[in-house]
């Protein structure tokens, strides 16, 4: 046996929302399966995570709901560690990368290190800043016309429309895509980490893996081959929120550290965490740090977003510090899981809430579904029927067996009986010989991280055991030889204790229950997975009726997901739709007929029976007019004076409650208020608008 130390690590997810399947399929249910697995090897294995708390989304995050980042990453984190509870996603530690100690100095040594070394450069430059948010704005956070195409809504780093790369600075008519503010160019500085200085490294590092996934080795190739290969990028960001620049200059004023800089440094910081929560203050060490890299084998579960990350940076950021961090042997990531059809997509309701789905359903279930279509080398989807089919299927033939094996043997002999007899039976020793070669086939595939395989391999194990059953006919045997019944029986159940320890990586919650069923009492994670089928049941015991492991699923209650899952859509499209649509194409003739211009209230009068109705004199610079405003649900006559407004100055005049009003004030609506529009600065009155 490989007698490594092995340290797994499932990405970080952002503390800004629950996860999704498709995140579970990804990077956190081969992680669990591999790690369940290696524990049942007896091997020493961790397996560390914890959400990842930085970043600007979750700043934004944040204020959208008028809370402090703090208070939103700790719901989350709360939110998404009940998920993974709930999934039976078995961490040895989940932490917060805004948990302080030991993440910051941590990620400070990080910086501080590859900075001596020369691999740390401070840049000015000028970088759009949004006034409005008090913030630099990221290239993905901007959004304007594209230089080559002229469409309108490119973002700063490509155009939607023609597909070119940009840069933001080329934008015409750029816009803050948080606040819709217009922002300006400002000089400032950043912090680059000169990726360029170990493109050869890198190069030759990677031509070492060559048993990575294709697809994982291809995108990772990818950027030290194409162009000019790795490039320098920025780990500062202008941002209250994050780890404080470590720098002495008063340039580094309000930068914390890029948030992909400390994420990965969040694996080593909850490694810490865990061997302190277990008084082993120095045992990370020996993960991280250990005498002779080939002591550990490190593996990154991922998506394949995050391929960057994890097969370039965070290696390089290990690498060349020069003293001995551990550097990752695989990155297993996988492609994305879609829903029928689509993206999973919280915000557009195409999105199945995991919690929810598993007040109704059985998280072995799930985990069986998303493990038979884990999307390990392409996309693939969940979908509902796809899901009640391979729930059945378990229902059918695992679950099924179960029951068949126990309750037979428990109608027949109450207890579970012994092997009678000098040499076992043919057919026994074959079947026990199958099972054991099954097994092997799913040990080989988790190992070499082939999930769906392996599941495949553990499903054969209850196949042959129906087959073996059919065949050997124990109700027949029951009559003519009871010896030869009991040996049927004490077989099947050999065979079914055998898969609850097969089964136990897959489906922990059931192989548990099964476990019970057979007085079992020694803890599954600590059986040796290779002699699952070698140990014989415990003769004697006394079996009660087995409960139903799955209950099968129909096609009406698939129907009702699915309408769910339509009506989830249609409630958020129904809400996206309360605004307007847009109004067709006018030229900008028919706009230009309109005089609108800038002006101030003069006096402002509620009008007597009506909540609605206001009274003004507004002076436009030209002239003053009398003008009836329906404002008066938004503002109180008294604070009206001296409010600049913009006027629809040539409006036929209209008698309203017997006053005439020549004039109409501007006014956007939120909710049922309407609300004035105000010139920006000081126009003087009658100032034209357009
Ligand atoms: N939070 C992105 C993601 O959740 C990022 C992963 C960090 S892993 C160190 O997909
Ligand atoms: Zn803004």
């Amino acid at each position: 046996m490989d007698n490594r130390k092995i340290l797994v690590t499932s990405a970080l997810p952002y503390a800004n929302g629950p996860i999704h399947f498709g995140h579970i399929a990804g990077a956190y249910l081969p992680a669990d399966i591999f790690v369940r697995y290696h524990r049942m090897r007896g091997a020493d294995i961790i397996y560390v995570g914890g959400t990842d708390d930085h970043g600007i989304p979750i700043t934004i995050g944040a204020e959208a709901r008028g809370i402090t980042p703090q208070e939103h990453v700790a719901e989350n984190h709360a939110l998404i560690k009940s998920i993974f509870d709930r999934m039976n996603i078995s961490f040895d530690n989940f932490s917060q990368t805004s948990r302080q100690d030991p993440h910051y100095p941590m990620t400070c040594e990080f910086y501080k290190r590859l900075d001596e070394l020369g691999h740390i450069e401070k840049r000015a430059e000028a970088q759009y800043y949004c006034e409005k948010c008090d913030l630099f704005l990221a290239d993905r956070y901007i959004s304007g016309v594209c230089p080559h195409c002229g469409k309108p809504g490119a973002r700063g780093d490509e155009c939607g429309a023609c597909g070119r790369t940009l840069d933001a600075a080329e934008l015409k008519e750029p816009v803050c895509k948080i606040c819709g503010a217009t922002p300006v160019m400002r000089d400032t500085f950043n912090w680059v980490l000169r990726l360029d200085h170990f493109q050869e490294w890198l190069t030759g590092w990677l031509e070492s893996k060559p048993e990575w996934r294709a697809h994982v080795l291809r995108e990772a190739e990818s950027y030290v081959k194409d162009g000019d290969g790795l490039k320098p990028r920025p780990i500062t960001r202008h941002l209250k929120w994050g780890i404080p620049l470590p720098v002495d200059d008063p340039d580094a004023q309000g930068k914390v550290i890029y948030v992909w800089f400390d994420a990965p440094i969040g694996y080593i910081s909850s490694t810490i965490e865990l061997f302190r929560n277990r008084g082993q203050e120095e045992r990370w060490k020996e993960f991280w740090k250990p005498e002779n890299p080939d002591f550990v084998r490190l593996v990154h579960f991922i998506g394949k977003d995050n391929i960057f990350f994890h097969a370039v940076m965070f290696p390089i950021m290990c690498h060349g510090q020069e003293n001995g961090w551990k550097l990752v042997d695989t990155v297993p990531a996988n492609a994305f899981l879609n829903l029928e059809g689509k993206q999973f997509s919280k915000s557009e309701g195409w999105y199945i809430d995991p919690l929810d789905f598993l007040d109704r359903h059985p998280a072995d279930s799930a985990r069986f579904y998303l493990c038979s279509v884990m999307p390990e080398t392409r996309d693939t989807e969940f979908q509902w029927d796809d899901f009640g089919a391979r729930h059945n299927e378990l229902a059918n033939v695992y679950g099924n067996i179960v029951h068949r094996v126990i309750s037979f043997t428990g109608k027949n002999f109450g207890a579970i009986p012994k092997y009678e007899g000098e040499a076992a039976d043919r057919a026994d020793i074959e079947l026990i010989e199958a099972a054991e070669a099954s097994a092997a086939a799913c040990a080989t595939a988790i190992d070499s991280f082939q999930f769906r395989r392996a599941l495949e391999a553990m499903m054969d194990i209850p196949r042959m055991a129906h087959k073996y059953i059919d065949t050997q006919a124990p109700w027949t045997a029951l009559k003519e030889n009871n010896t030869r019944a009991a040996n049927i029986m004490h077989t099947c159940i050999r065979l079914v204790r055998g898969l609850a320890v097969t089964s136990f990586p897959f489906l922990p919650d059931t192989a548990l229950k099964i476990w019970d069923m057979l007085g079992e009492t020694e803890p599954l994670d600590k059986v040796p997975f290779h002699d699952a089928f070698a140990t014989l049941p415990k003769t004697g015991f006394t079996l009660a009726q087995p409960q139903i492991l799955f209950q099968r699923l129909t096609d009406k209650d698939m129907a009702a997901e699915k309408e769910k899952l339509q009506g989830f859509a249609q409630t958020k499209e129904k809400e996206a739709q309360k605004l307007e649509p847009l109004k067709p194409e006018r030229g900008i003739k028919d706009f230009m007929k309109w005089d609108l211009r800038v002006g101030t209230i003069l006096t402002a009068e509620a009008m007597p029976k009506s909540d609605k109705m206001v009274k003004l004199t507004v002076d436009i610079g030209v002239e003053q007019r009398t003008v009836m405003a329906g404002i008066g649900k938004s503002y109180k006559a008294a604070d009206l004076p001296g409010r600049r407004v913009i006027l629809v100055a040539n409006l036929e005049p209209k008698t309203l409650m017997g006053v005439e009003s020549r004039g109409m004030v501007l006014c956007a609506t939120h909710g049922d208020k309407p609300l004035m529009l105000q010139p920006e600065g000081d126009p003087p009155n009658g100032a034209r608008v357009s």
